[in-house]
């Protein structure tokens, strides 16, 4: 029997209370659609370009492949617009364009950050403080001003995508979604076991998020479209797929709250967690503010 796939609840905004007991506590994911209504920064792609043109970017493949550093421009003229680039042997070409998460000197997205700092602010209904990643059990943090893991800019062209994966560090994720439309499926941690996340994760690049449908051999949970402005709560161990139904900017991070702590510690004593040694010492002693 095929069971069909929901929409993902949608809400316009709510409170921290409401966000903490309906759905961080309970691993739910939401849709949060008025949250970014006084962000000033749903630029289109030439904005983009004119303000950050020069920077370099880091472009990925379908997941978290380092393929090539280049300018911002360079690859928005090759790969997104009417005419844009396809490749044909392989993913389109993706910029995750991260802000600092580990002690190595790389083309991180920090300056950009920066200069978008004063355009947009935390969602009030994401907990301001007693975080765990980054490490912060009493300053409250700010996403504008503050390194968090997996804060980035992904700048993409219609037809790149992010392959079926779970987050790392047992971390929930916001994703914010600036410009254009992006598909989500989403699939619930109990329904997807330890092989069958490592073969899909790992599996062939020819696939789309349709591929990814089939290789699961059942339907999504969810299945749902991001629209400008909204904000896509992805809790833990959720295995998503995303693709980017037009030309695309979204900013997203990564965090551990303590309402989530005893999946983190669950995590932090496995060895899995010996991976990301680098990331999770420097988010140990998290730096305030901007730097
Ligand atoms: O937007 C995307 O392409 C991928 C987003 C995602 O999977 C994530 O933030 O974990």
């Amino acid at each position: 029997m095929v069971v069909a796939s929901m929409n993902i609840e949608r809400r316009p905004d709510l409170t921290q209370q409401e966000f903490i007991n309906g759905y961080l506590r309970s691993n739910v994911p939401l849709i949060v659609t008025a949250a970014t209504k006084d962000w000033n920064m749903s630029w289109d792609l030439e904005h983009w370009a004119e303000r950050f043109g020069e920077e370099p970017v880091q472009i990925y493949d379908d997941l978290f492949t380092l393929m090539d550093v280049d300018s911002l421009s360079s690859y928005l003229d090759r790969f997104t617009g009417e005419d844009a680039e396809q490749t044909l042997n392989g993913p389109q070409p993706y910029v995750r364009w991260y802000s600092k998460m580990k002690d190595v000197d790389f083309v991180w997205a920090d300056s950009v950050f920066e200069r978008i700092s004063r355009h947009w602010h935390r969602p009030r209904f994401l907990p301001e403080s007693n975080y765990l990643l980054p490490y912060s059990p009493e300053r409250p943090l700010d996403p504008t001003k503050d390194l968090f893991p997996g804060r980035g800019l992904f700048i993409s062209g219609k037809g790149a995508r992010t392959r079926l994966h779970c987050d790392p560090w047992a971390s929930d994720a916001v994703l914010c979604q600036l410009f254009g439309s992006k598909k989500i499926v989403m699939f619930s941690p109990g329904s997807v076991s330890e092989k069958q996340g490592h073969e899909v994760t790992s599996g062939g690049s020819d696939s789309s998020v349709e591929a990814d449908k089939d290789r699961m051999q059942r339907s999504p949970d969810f299945e749902d479209i991001l629209k400008p402005n909204e904000i896509l709560y992805i809790p833990h161990g959720w295995y998503h797929a995303v693709e980017s139904l037009t030309d695309s900017v979204s900013l997203t991070w990564n965090f551990v709250h303590q309402t989530t702590g005893v999946h983190y510690l669950r995590y932090l004593m496995s060895p899995e967690s010996g991976n990301s040694r680098d990331v999770l010492g420097f988010f140990l002693n998290p730096i305030p503010g901007i730097h």
